[in-house]
């Protein structure tokens, strides 16, 4: 299997831990997206989004959007499962998943900040502001159902590893990326922090890409 990603990518993040997760090889390839190269021909040939990942199992047409992909990997290798059986258990799951990867996520990507600096011309502090208020929009919804919600267990739905933590994590990593404050989150810091405890999430984690800053 092989797929496009990039090292900053919280949707390439979430696929790399479930693959690691699952123990399936993927040769990870990198796309640039500060330098535009999502936007080269070539690139959009493969996924006209211009979005990474972009992933191949076998030949024929990528998969693209990681929900998708991770419900993909999900069916080919059941096991370990990432998401619950029963199926309120499930649903949650899903739910808590959505909120990052369908409600905050697709507010902070490049291609979002660089439409609001350049289209409305806002400076880049007050664009920061913008992508800071998303995530602590989408956290304190994280926090406020997970602090409250019986569901909760070790883990974001229940003691088992679900799709849920991958996004969650993937969006706690952005934190400092964005320099978002983390206090206000205790329930979500604590389940990130005991996932990147976990050599399949903290191998997958950005910094520890090719092309992070050290
Ligand atoms: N909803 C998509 C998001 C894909 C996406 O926007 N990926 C970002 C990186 S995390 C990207 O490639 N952005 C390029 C851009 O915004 O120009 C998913 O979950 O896969």
């Amino acid at each position: 299997m092989r797929m496009y990603g990039n090292w900053r990518s919280a949707a390439a993040f979430r696929v790399r831990i479930a693959l690691n997760l699952k123990g399936i090889p993927c040769e990870e390839t990198f796309i640039d997206l500060d330098a535009g190269d999502q936007y080269k021909p070539d690139f959009l040939a493969i996924n006209p989004q211009a979005a990474v990942p972009a992933f191949f199992d076998g030949d024929g047409p990528p998969l693209t959007q990681s929900l998708a992909i991770l419900d993909y990997l999900e069916d080919i290798h059941p096991e370990p499962a990432l998401l619950p059986k029963e199926p309120r258990a499930r649903a949650r799951a899903r739910s808590l998943a959505q909120v990052v990867a369908c409600d905050t996520h697709p507010l902070y990507v490049p291609r979002v900040r660089n439409y609001l600096m350049s289209a409305y011309d806002i400076p880049k502090d007050e664009m920061m502001g913008f992508v800071r208020h998303w995530f602590e929009t989408g956290l304190k919804t994280l926090e406020t159902r997970l602090a409250h919600e019986p569901g909760t267990g070790r883990y974001a739905q229940g003691d088992t590893i679900s799709h849920a933590d991958l996004c969650l994590v993937s969006l706690w990593v952005g934190t400092g990326i964005f320099g978002v404050e983390t206090a206000p989150y205790p329930t979500v810091k604590r389940i990130a922090e005991d996932c990147l405890s976990q050599e399949a999430f903290a191998k997958a984690h950005p910094l520890r890409q090719p092309g992070a800053p050290a």
